[in-house]
């Protein structure tokens, strides 16, 4: 009987459930569905609950914290401790990690930026969540260094965009990557996106970089974006800012998300265990490259890097392999060595 009520709801508990028998991770990741769901009635209240602007402190990376990132990330610290799966939290907001008192202490340390892109906030831009898990080393009652570890180490990402739907993406590691939308009349996110995977022939000619940048660049990225621009079959420029979403759109529809290292930035801007290191294992895992571009010497790939402490950068040259060999072959022609795609 076809009706606009669905009977059999494929929700995002539903699925985890379905993938493992760890009753920790299902905690887990129904903690970090709350936590997003919370953010988003945050998001979506801004205007009439006078969430704009700023809060007047600074947060790791030294940008002005907003009022809409403070309390995202109260959201999410108190959904996570309160969980009592975790043991150790690093977030783009806090210097220091996050030891959870002993009484709500797990196996899980979790590494997120609450609120990515949020100098796209007062003008209703989309934002995101970005989170990493990872066990902890055996023996250990929760560190720092259960999280310094390289992406291999990683079990778990995902990223959230608030936009005009409300979609999840997460992957567990080694598996098909798989979306979710929030369906706010039952509060839950839905199974949509079933094994995203990148569009095989390259998908759409995108090319998505802060292009201010540009003087700063080494020349092979200067040469490879000009490409880009002058190509027979010319690439459209989009950059939203949040690279949430627009990594959510190179997945979709193709093309390349680039944030370099240059004279400025020598390790680029984004952070490894909150930026870096999700994005590189979903793209990854949806069959995209996730490369470092040349970084302290040599090209590398994104998962490879173990972060020396928890804020630490790293550069990111995101996209299917039509347009990252692109990239390649402009390091090529000055005589770097590349990896094979
Ligand atoms: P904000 O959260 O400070 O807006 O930074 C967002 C971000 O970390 C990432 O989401 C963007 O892709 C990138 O920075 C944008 O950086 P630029 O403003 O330098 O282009």
């Amino acid at each position: 009987m076809s009706s606009k009520f669905d009977s059999n709801a494929a929700t995002l508990s539903r699925f985890v459930m379905s993938q493992t028998n760890d009753h920790d991770l299902v905690i887990l990741l129904n903690a970090l569905a709350i936590s997003c769901k919370l953010i988003t009635s945050a998001v979506q209240r801004a205007g009439v609950a006078k969430l704009y602007g700023l809060a007047g402190e600074v947060n790791s990376t030294g940008d002005d914290q907003k009022k809409l990132d403070v309390l995202s990330n109260d959201m999410m610290i108190n959904a996570l401790i309160h969980s009592g799966v975790c043991s150790v939290l690093v977030s783009e907001e806090n210097e220091e990690p996050i030891i959870v008192p002993p009484a709500y202490s797990g196996k899980f340390c979790v590494a997120f930026d609450p609120l990515d892109g949020s100098s796209n906030i007062d003008c209703n831009v989309s934002v995101g969540t970005i989170f990493s898990v990872y066990e902890r080393k055996p023996g250990s009652h929760g560190s720092v260094d259960d999280l310094l570890r390289s992406g291999a180490h990683c079990i778990c990402a995902g990223y959230v965009v608030y936009s005009s739907a409300v979609e999840l993406v997460f992957t567990f590691r080694g598996g098909d990557v798989h979306g979710f939308c929030l369906d706010s009349t039952i509060g839950e996110f839905v199974h949509t996106r079933e094994k995203m995977m990148f569009p095989a022939d390259g998908g759409k000619r995108i090319y998505s970089c802060n292009e201010g940048n540009a003087v700063h660049w080494d020349d092979p990225i200067q040469e490879a974006v000009e490409h880009f621009k002058t190509a027979e079959q010319p690439y459209t420029a989009r950059y939203v800012g949040s690279m949430v979403a627009d990594i959510h759109r190179t997945i979709l529809y193709g093309g390349i998300y680039l944030y370099p290292a240059d004279a400025k930035a020598k390790k680029g801007k984004l952070r490894l265990l909150y930026e870096g290191i999700p994005m590189a294992m979903i793209i990854e895992q949806a069959g995209g490259i996730a490369s470092t571009g040349m970084f302290e010497g040599k090209i590398q790939r994104v998962l490879d890097l173990t972060p020396n402490e928890i804020h630490a950068k790293c550069p990111i040259i995101m996209g299917g392999k039509r347009d990252v060999q692109v990239v390649y072959d402009q390091y090529a022609k000055h005589g770097v060595n590349v990896p094979s795609l």
